[in-house]
């Protein structure tokens, strides 16, 4: 649910900044031959010529879209070229254009707070550097303007139709501007240089926005592109958002836009301007009405975050037509690929940056053959994420079991047939810094995943014995209702690990752990000094379940022996690791708890934490949720991980995640030849 944030002055100064079709400017740096030419990046899968994911603005020109197969590209450009995206495990292998991203990202950084959006996105909060440079630099003094400022559309000059170059220096340099203008026109100048900077050191060019917020930035950046800026005034806001389509609004393209058109009438960002703050608090709530009033006026107090690096990572890939996953086993196979990449990435996340994730999520998109309900989505599935790319894959492989069983209905064995998945992704998210003295964490995860998957018979692991499931249950993978969660590494020991039927039993075994506090006691001891927030989880003890009579075994000498060894095996600077992982724990465990009281499901024990997407709602709707839950589905996914996501679902997330771009944007030449595009006159007559 969005939020109304505190508002924030409005003479803060915001850059969006987005590359101009990012993978093809990655592709023609890497072949120069490329510069200049329509040209479109594919995907790997090569049906048709392969799905165009970028195209060239000279492409564009000739009618080439993003929409379109390689095949149809050809058709309407014969001369296009066509790069397919390098591949990796039977997939496209984004790094070379996530490691393009980085270059970027570093340079812009050098001017203020920065927070990488996407893969090619990036915020800035420039407002010291504008303040710095107002005070050390009056502009209405300067003699010569750089031709890249000058360049710059502004909205207000924009809307009389008088956007040439004279009239911008004159915007520029106005002493009867207000403080807010000349805060705004100092921005120009920053950006425009950032930009500069960008092309002499990448190769690359980007387009901009710079406005009093993150919200009109964004809407601003992809209004004049490639190569451009656009800045908008405080009094060009109101002309900006009236006309815009509800929908087009970030976080107002799902549910909470479509109650707007059908219960209030409301189609533009203008006819949301003449809903008092008040009605509308009536009828989405305070925090709902409050943030959609300062929506309709442009208000947004959302700050910068400051993160260099993505909020998450994902790994995906499409099965389109008759390539659809028919079986378990393939789908297994996939996800074991997925996984490795996975891994792969939150492994090296670890070594560079210091990073843990905490939250694994599957999505997916399926069709039935038999089908009444074919509109139902294969609902996203999360647990807590285990490092090891054969822990995650036995995760991500249960979590799919579960979502398959709830998208199939509740009683229909998943390995029957009659269905097939036609995308498939894993992500990582709740990605944190580890705290300072966590230098052996790697050998710590090594030694962790090491011993997990020599785990995997060990005795030590205890399944329900009744398993109401059972039909669908592959042999080599436990039921996803078994989730299994281990939060030690210990030597050579086997893990402790505790079993999760279901939310209602893994309550109960929360409240029954706070009865038992001797074991509590005992283990917080042995521990040394980690908090017991998990561990009692981790103990066998015995457990009546509601409703079902399933036991779980538990040798009370467990626990002495394996917190004895773990102290024994503890090695110099890992105490703060296990802390910091047992903290981990237990406020996941916490959250769990929160989820699983919001939608208790009987045959899933998974985490239920669906994605913005398929969980948006509002308070006042007929299946809302509540508002923390839905804003903060909502921050927790990352442009980044999207665009590796499988493009039916890309679709879907972005809706939520980013505004469209308007349509009537101008499109000119793009190559880095043509990085000063042509004046703002002969665009309006061209010849
Ligand atoms: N991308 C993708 N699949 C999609 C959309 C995008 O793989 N469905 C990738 C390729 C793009 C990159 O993400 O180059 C950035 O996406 P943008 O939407 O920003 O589009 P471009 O940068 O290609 O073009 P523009 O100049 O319009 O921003």
């Amino acid at each position: 649910m969005p939020v109304a944030r505190p508002e924030s002055s409005d003479s803060r100064i915001i850059a969006h900044v987005d590359m101009d079709c990012f993978y093809v400017q990655v592709e023609q740096r890497k072949q120069p031959h490329l510069r200049g030419q329509p040209t479109a990046v594919v995907q790997y899968n090569s049906w048709k010529g392969g799905g165009l994911i970028a195209v060239s603005y000279e492409a564009r020109k000739d009618g080439v879209k993003r929409s379109m197969r390689g095949d149809e590209a050809k058709k309407v450009c014969p001369q296009i070229q066509l790069v397919q995206v390098p591949v990796a495990r039977g997939k496209a292998d984004l790094s070379i254009y996530r490691n393009a991203g980085s270059e970027v990202v570093s340079i812009l950084a050098r001017k203020g707070r920065c927070e990488r959006a996407s893969i090619d996105e990036v915020y800035l909060d420039l407002t010291d550097a504008a303040e710095t440079m107002l005070k050390e630099t009056p502009l209405e003094s300067l003699e010569s303007i750089n031709e890249e400022v000058l360049k710059s559309h502004v909205l207000e000059l924009s809307s009389n139709g008088n956007d040439d170059k004279e009239l911008v220096r004159e915007w520029l340099q106005r002493r009867d501007a207000d403080h807010r203008d000349k805060l705004l026109a100092c921005g120009a100048f920053i950006v425009a240089e950032l930009r500069l900077q960008v092309l002499r050191e990448t190769e690359f060019t980007c387009s901009a926005g710079i406005a009093h917020n993150k919200m009109l930035a964004k809407l601003a950046s992809g209004m004049n592109k490639p190569a451009q800026q656009t800045i908008v005034p405080f009094a060009s806001v109101k002309g900006l958002l009236e006309p815009l389509p509800i929908k087009k609004m970030k976080q107002l393209g799902g549910k909470l836009g479509s109650s707007l058109q059908i219960d209030l009438g409301v189609n533009t960002v203008g006819d949301l301007l003449q809903f008092s703050q008040e009605k509308l608090q009536d009828f989405y709530g305070v925090n709902t009405g409050t943030w959609l009033w300062n929506v309709a006026r442009g208000i947004s107090g959302e700050e910068v975050e400051g993160r260099l690096l993505p909020k998450s990572h994902g790994s995906g890939k499409t099965f389109p037509g008759p390539r659809a996953l028919k079986t378990l086993a393939a789908v297994e196979k996939w996800l074991k690929e997925l996984c490795e990449e996975l891994s792969e990435r939150l492994q090296s996340d670890l070594e560079k940056n210091k990073r843990v994730a905490h939250t694994l999520t599957l999505h997916a998109n399926a069709y039935k053959s038999t089908d009444t309900d074919s509109y139902k989505k294969f609902p996203s599935k999360s647990c807590p994420l285990r490092y090891g790319g054969g822990k995650i894959q036995e995760d991500a492989v249960n979590l799919f079991q579960a979502g398959l069983r709830e998208y199939l209905g509740a009683y229909i064995g998943s390995q029957c047939g009659g269905w097939g998945i036609t995308g498939l992704s894993v992500s990582a998210s709740k990605i944190v810094p580890i705290p300072s003295g966590t230098c052996s964490i790697t050998r710590y995860f090594q030694c962790r995943d090491q011993f997990h998957s020599s785990s995997e018979l060990s005795d030590e692991k205890f399944i329900p014995e009744d398993d109401l499931l059972s039909p669908s249950r592959s042999e080599s993978h436990p039921a996803p209702h078994q989730t299994e969660q281990q939060t030690e590494c210990g030597g050579e020991e086997a893990p402790v690990t505790y079993d999760i039927t279901s939310f209602d039993q893994y309550e109960n075994a929360c409240k029954d752990e706070q009865a038992s506090s001797d074991i509590t006691r005992e283990v917080s001891h042995l521990l040394s000094g980690a908090e017991s927030c998990s561990t009692p989880k981790q103990n066998e003890r015995q457990l009546r379940l509601p409703g079902k009579e399933s036991k779980m075994k538990y040798p009370s000498d467990g626990i002495r022996s394996y917190g004895q060894k773990r102290k024994a095996t503890k090695e110099k600077g890992t105490s703060s690791i296990l802390r910091f992982l047992q903290s981990n724990s237990c406020s996941t465990s916490k959250q769990d708890n929160v989820s699983a009281l919001q939608e208790t499901k009987p045959l899933s024990s998974v985490v239920q934490e669906p994605l913005v997407m398929e969980s948006e709602s509002f308070p006042g709707s007929q299946n809302g949720r509540s508002t923390n839950t839905w804003s903060y589905k909502a921050d927790e996914i990352d442009q980044s991980v999207v665009d590796e996501l499988p493009p039916e679902l890309q679709e879907e997330v972005r809706t939520w995640l980013r505004p469209q771009k308007r349509a009537n944007m101008v499109k000119q030449g793009s190559s880095i030849a043509h990085y000063f595009p042509p004046s703002k006159n002969e665009q309006r007559n061209p010849k």
